[in-house]
């Protein structure tokens, strides 16, 4: 039975200044959902990265390194050695390899690039690892197991003999530690036909960090969504990567207009208790002590990091590379269905939807689907409010409508509003009592 709200505080009077106010209503910045599209379920699960494989990989590494001085660096043997290895693998695995060569510093450098046969030759996803070190070391953590990692989903691919949609591409790079040489190399001399055609590039610098923390990078938000899904599966908690956007290998790729993302497990910089309380390790120390030291071998990787970041490798190769990525022609829905709450009389709530893809405007009726759950419906406003700050009033207040929930679909003339962006709902409670929630809300263009 509905409390009878209509107590001291819902005298017409009062009724009258809660319209005016509701009306007038501007909601004040608020705490907001993170939410996105959906990325495409992919059609075959990935397989487990065997993180045995991976480690193994590392120890082929450090004996590389052991063997030549030390180090895998840039113009030294132990980089081409490494190439080599990875190399001979790939070739083995049925890839198509290509080294490309390039000069750094007065020293020959080599990218290491593999093309998976098949796939559609015009929608092209690429994953890709650093493979040098600095001088002072064997770069097992930084960045062995970015390389380690990649490969073995490579490889994965392979053993599965898994034909997606897109055509995949898998890269190591020679000379990052010496300013992203050899990725800056390969996008600036990739024609802009073939640039064209990459639908994403994913990077894996430094994913088993000792004292590790989960990063994941937040530049394309599908594929940092599929990222966080995957992590959010195994209840792992995963923060947005600040310690240098811009400093590895899918920054180039980033410049050239390519959608990017990626993981990383820390280096130089301090976890917190925070961090600490949420992923275990130590508080007060950096994510790697070895970072480009001489310590940085093979005793310097969390296993559990390293497993775990490889198999979020493979599933978003295979989620990314499932499907066209393409919303079928005039067609588009992104959803979120993250609950948000709606605070009772209190500050507007917004949740929001990163829309990519899209080409041009939104359409003149884009269509908002909504489902909001509610006690008294009458307290609501809401707004759609497009990537620009531009708010369209969806529904305004009306104190005397006391059913339950706003589950409906509403048409909006969004015509001039760019397509791609984060988009909000906005929603406020404007009167006291009767509580409620965003329970999803989707764009359909
Ligand atoms: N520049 C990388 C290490 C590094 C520092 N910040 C980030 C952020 C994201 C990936 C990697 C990094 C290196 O030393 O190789
Ligand atoms: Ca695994
Ligand atoms: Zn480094
Ligand atoms: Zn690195």
């Amino acid at each position: 039975m509905r409390p009878n709200r209509f107590t001291l505080r819902r005298t017409p009077a009062a009724v009258a200044a809660v319209a005016l106010t509701a009306a007038l209503a501007v909601a004040a910045p608020a705490a907001q959902a993170a939410g996105t599209a959906t990325p495409a379920a992919a059609a075959v699960a990935a397989p487990d990265i065997p993180l045995a494989n991976v480690k193994a990989h590392l120890t082929q590494f450090q004996s590389i390194a052991t063997a030549n001085g030390g180090n895998r660096a840039h113009g030294r043997p132990g980089y081409k050695a490494s190439v080599d290895y990875v190399k001979a693998k790939l070739d083995a695995a049925g890839y198509t390899t290509t080294l490309q060569q390039f000069t750094s510093g007065g020293a020959t450098g080599y990218n290491l690039i593999a093309d998976w046969p098949g796939g559609d030759p015009d929608k092209v996803l690429m994953a890709g690892a650093h493979l040098d070190s600095v001088t002072s070391g064997a770069g097992i953590n930084d960045n062995g197991s970015g390389s380690a990692g990649v490969l073995e989903t490579a490889l994965a691919v392979s053993r599965a003999q898994y034909q997606p949609d897109k055509h995949l591409r898998f890269a190591w790079w020679g000379a990052e530690e010496l300013g992203l040489v050899g990725s800056r190399h390969y996008v600036n001399n990739l024609p802009a036909a073939e640039r064209s055609k990459l639908t994403g590039y994913l990077n894996f610098d430094m994913i088993g960090s000792p004292n590790a923390g989960y990063f994941v990078y937040d530049d394309d938000p599908v594929i940092e969504q599929t990222f966080k899904s995957y992590f959010a599966s195994l209840s792992i908690p995963t923060e947005i990567e600040t310690e240098g956007d811009g400093r590895s290998d899918h920054a180039p790729f980033k410049s050239a207009g390519v959608p990017v993302g990626g993981l990383f497990s820390g280096a130089g910089y301090t976890k917190t208790a925070a961090q600490a309380q949420k992923w275990g390790g130590t508080a007060g120390q950096t994510f790697d002590r070895c970072y480009h030291s001489s310590c940085d071998n093979t005793s310097n990787i969390n296993d559990t990091a390293l497993d775990r970041n490889s198999d979020a490798a493979a599933h978003a190769v295979w989620t990314l590379s499932s499907g066209t990525g393409e919303p079928p022609t005039g067609e588009g829905v992104f959803s979120n269905t993250t609950d948000v709450a709606i605070p009772d009389g209190g500050a507007a709530v917004t949740s929001s939807i990163a829309v990519t893809g899209r080409t041009g405007n939104a359409p003149a009726a884009l269509q908002v689907g909504v489902d909001i759950k509610h006690t008294w419906r009458g307290d609501l406003v809401v707004d759609l409010v497009a990537p620009d700050g531009t708010a369209y009033r969806l529904k305004n207040s009306s104190s005397g409508d006391s059913a339950d929930n706003v589950v409906t679909t509403y048409t909006v003339n969004a015509s001039s509003e760019v397509a791609n962006g984060a988009w909000k709902l906005r929603v406020q409670d404007t009167a006291q009592q009767d509580t409620g929630y965003i329970d999803s809300w989707k764009l359909t263009f």
